[in-house]
């Protein structure tokens, strides 16, 4: 989307504007005006002209200037209707220069999770790419994890879905079967990496949404961040792997525009501030309180999860004492006061 077209659609989001007053705020002719407003149409936008000047009275159901009308966060909106990954395509701008862009695709061919996992994108999910350039020393880049996770949770409260964290970049649906043992865990993983069919019982929660961030820089400084959000909205959880769930299967389909632009606006509320995430994370956490089990790349570390610390460490207090756990994959054993 060009500069112009960006300007218009800002211009239009504040309400109805006449084509003279148009031309002025975007430094065009008002024929120029006019044909701006006829590409906005052609790209699905409804707008009407009448007294007040240009109103726009329909807004397409998805896409890079339907994500960008009304935005109240500072990014601009790159859209694919089918992409390899959002994260790769965000790694190519970020090594082009580009900063506060959003990479949004409807569907994902080739995406990731941690570790390279497979990472399941059909069509009417939210995958998106915040290519950032904070100026954070590397060691804190996991505070952008956790604001995601936090993001994601307060957009899915608004659609009514009960999710809630699981350390560091899981975001969960509580379900009934609440607490379940390490095996059910260990063969759900080794269930979604076969392809096998979905059990019958879950681990603790479904899993709604997931973050992947690279980042490239110095110890001292981040040279560019990626931040990968991925939320099964509008999709079957029967398309996902085992233990995954859906705001469609939880509550039905959701306003997809919408979902991302509160996501995006809380996101970037939350990283204009960085010593509010680890409150937000917390108010939002599954895991303090839990008994949990991480396996980090130094061995197994088990005990109750009673706090997360700068830059998004999990404190764990176990048989021998308190354990700070920079990373790993975290399974919720039970309720610590059991
Ligand atoms: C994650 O990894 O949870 C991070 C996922 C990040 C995905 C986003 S989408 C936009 C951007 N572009 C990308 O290419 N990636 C990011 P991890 O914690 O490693 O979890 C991966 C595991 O979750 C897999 O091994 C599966 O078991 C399971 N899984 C795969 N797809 C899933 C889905 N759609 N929903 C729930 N679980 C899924």
């Amino acid at each position: 989307m060009n500069e112009t077209r960006r300007a218009l659609l800002r211009a239009l989001a504040d309400g109805p504007t006449t084509g003279p007053a148009l031309a002025d705020r975007l430094g065009i002719s008002r024929a120029a005006v006019w044909k701006q407003v006829e590409a906005l149409r052609d790209e699905g936008f409804g707008v009407e002209s009448g007294d007040d000047g240009y109103r726009v009275t329909d807004v397409p159901a998805y896409g890079a200037a339907a994500v960008e009308f009304g935005l109240d966060a500072p990014y601009e909106v790159e859209y694919h209707d089918s992409v390899g990954s959002t994260n790769d395509r965000g790694r190519e701008l970020a090594a082009d220069g580009a900063s506060d862009v959003v990479v949004v695709a409807d569907e994902q061919t080739g995406s990731r999770g941690r570790l390279r996992r497979e990472w399941s994108a059909p069509s009417g999910g939210v995958w998106a790419s915040l290519v950032l350039r904070p100026e954070i020393p590397a060691a804190h880049a996991p505070l952008y994890t956790l604001a995601a996770a936090v993001a994601v949770v307060r957009a899915a409260r608004e659609s009514g879905v009960d999710a809630s964290i699981k350390w560091p970049n899981d975001v969960l649906v509580s379900g009934a079967n609440e607490g379940q043992s390490t095996e059910v865990d260990e063969l759900l993983v080794s269930e979604a990496n076969e392809g096998g069919a979905r059990p019958a019982t879950d681990r603790g929660g479904r899993k709604l949404a997931g973050v992947l961030t690279e980042m490239e820089g110095e110890a001292d400084r981040v040279s560019w961040l990626v931040v990968g959000i991925g939320v099964n909205l509008n999709v079957d959880a029967a398309e996902l792997p085992p233990g995954a769930t859906s705001v469609r299967d939880e509550v039905g389909d959701v306003d997809r525009r919408v979902f991302v632009q509160r996501l995006l606006e809380t996101f970037a509320a939350v990283t204009e501030e960085p010593e509010t995430i680890l409150s937000a994370w917390r108010e939002h956490a599954a895991t303090l309180g839990q008994y949990v089990r991480v396996e980090t790349q130094n061995g197994v570390v088990e005990g109750e999860a009673v706090d997360v610390r700068v830059p998004g460490a999990l404190v764990v207090r176990t048989d021998d004492g308190e354990r700070v756990v920079h990373a790993g994959d975290c399974e919720h054993l039970r309720p610590a006061t059991e």
